[in-house]
């Protein structure tokens, strides 16, 4: 199928799990599990399961949970009830919790739905470390804001933490690397006293205005001379309307630093679609090739890699972008057509037939770019003044 192969010398796998595909937040919840059936079509009508070893994966355990999550929260997760069916008698363990509310509602399946995800995640780093794959794709992954005993932002569990934990049994250093729009904060915190994970989040940041509200350029991780995980959690804060341009540029420039002082083993990568143009909760105007270029920049570093999903409330475009990153993954990114494939079910809910949509195509009116060069620039000396703290 248009000539695309498994890639020579090195090995991708793809994770997936069709029954959470079929889990629902509500119906007008911006979370739509569905978003990962409609890429895992996409990236078969391109034909590129045959290059690629395409696992289905089974559940996390209790126990693989609670190598993060604390008990209380997890027996609470795994006894929780819909609103609409009765046992819902537990409100003080909701709020301690974060559960029930708009964002992280109780529905039906939940506890599976939670460790399903985290079992593609989960399995994709068995895969890494076990050097049976260079690259394992995990779509179903990327929930960044859960918190040991707290579900936040659409996440209950964080299966990145759990990923990047299994990664640590063989790696002595992770880079983690977060482009959702929404700043990774659940992964920063959770490794915020260690120096074996560095993570960097490129993220919209407003307080107040924005979820979540932290991921400032100051904001380090915790600078006590004990703490050997200082300076080793870098953000990069963005306003509204950044370009594929500056994007590029920002993103090369700092991995390229961290990657020079950090000196990493392997690499995870959180690809949240939301800081893509057109997305329901986004604020960027990042394009498909955009998004994928920070991609294939992170691939071209010669590194085992991780890619999780995260984030992406329009799904027609969070499926563009993960089959155009998972055709990067293959190496067959300057083979793929331009033109979504006739026979691509649900090809009408694409709209444009292109899987390179212009930003005019992909919202009304393009948001004014509120982001300078000089800001920018300031952006990236700030960084590399932190770096100089972080040598190996
Ligand atoms: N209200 N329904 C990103 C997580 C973003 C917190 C303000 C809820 C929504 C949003 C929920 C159907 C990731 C906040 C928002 C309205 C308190 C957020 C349910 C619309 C709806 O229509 C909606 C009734 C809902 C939630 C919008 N929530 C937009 N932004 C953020 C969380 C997760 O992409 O980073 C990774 C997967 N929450 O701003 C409020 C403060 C709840
Ligand atoms: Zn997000």
């Amino acid at each position: 199928e248009f000539g695309i192969q498994r890639p020579k010398g090195y090995t991708v796998s793809y994770h997936a799990q069709p029954e959470m595909e079929k889990h629902h937040f509500g119906q007008t919840h911006p979370m739509k599990p569905w978003r990962l059936t409609l890429t895992k079509s996409l990236v078969t009508a391109y034909g590129m399961p045959f290059a690629m070893d395409n696992y289905i994966t089974r559940e996390a355990t209790y126990e693989e949970l609670n190598a993060f999550h604390s008990s209380d929260y997890l027996d609470y997760l795994v006894s929780a009830a819909p609103e609409d069916q009765p046992a819902d008698d537990n409100p003080d363990k909701e709020v301690r919790f974060n559960l029930g509310g708009s964002d992280c509602p109780l529905f039906h399946g939940l506890y599976n739905y939670c460790s399903m995800s985290a079992g593609t995640s989960l399995d994709a780093a068995r895969k890494i470390c076990s050097g049976q794959s260079d690259i394992a794709i995990a779509w179903g992954g990327g929930l960044h804001h859960a918190k040991k005993s707290e579900a936040s932002g659409f996440c209950y569990i964080n299966d990145i933490v759990l990923a990047i934990l299994q990664l640590l049994r063989i790696y002595p250093r992770i880079l983690y690397i977060d482009i959702d729009v929404h700043h990774g904060d659940g992964v920063e915190e959770a490794f915020f006293s260690t120096d074996r994970v560095m993570t960097v989040s490129f993220h919209k940041y407003q307080p107040d205005y924005f979820f979540p509200g932290t991921g400032g350029l100051d904001d380090n991780g915790p600078k006590s001379e004990h703490n050997p995980g200082a300076h080793h959690s870098i953000n990069v804060p963005l306003n509204d309307g950044i370009t594929d341009e500056q994007y590029e540029w920002l993103f090369k420039t700092v991995i390229t630093a961290v990657n020079e002082h950090y000196r990493p083993s392997a690499i995870a990568m959180q690809c949240g679609a939301d800081s893509l143009a057109g997305d329901r909760l986004g604020r960027f105007n990042l394009r498909v090739q955009g998004h994928g270029a920070c991609v294939r920049f992170c691939k071209s570093l010669g590194l085992p890699m991780i890619l999780f999903g995260g984030g992406g409330y329009t799904p027609r475009n969070v499926a563009r972008a993960w089959a155009y990153e998972t055709s990067i993954a293959i190496g067959a990114d300057d083979r793929i057509p331009e033109t979504i494939p006739e026979h691509a079910p649900w090809r009408e809910h694409f709209i444009h037939d292109t899987l390179f949509p212009t930003l005019e195509q992909s919202m009304n009116e393009p948001r004014h770019n509120r982001n300078s060069e000089k800001r920018l620039r300031e952006i990236v000396q700030h960084i590399n003044e932190q770096l100089r703290f972080v040598s190996h």
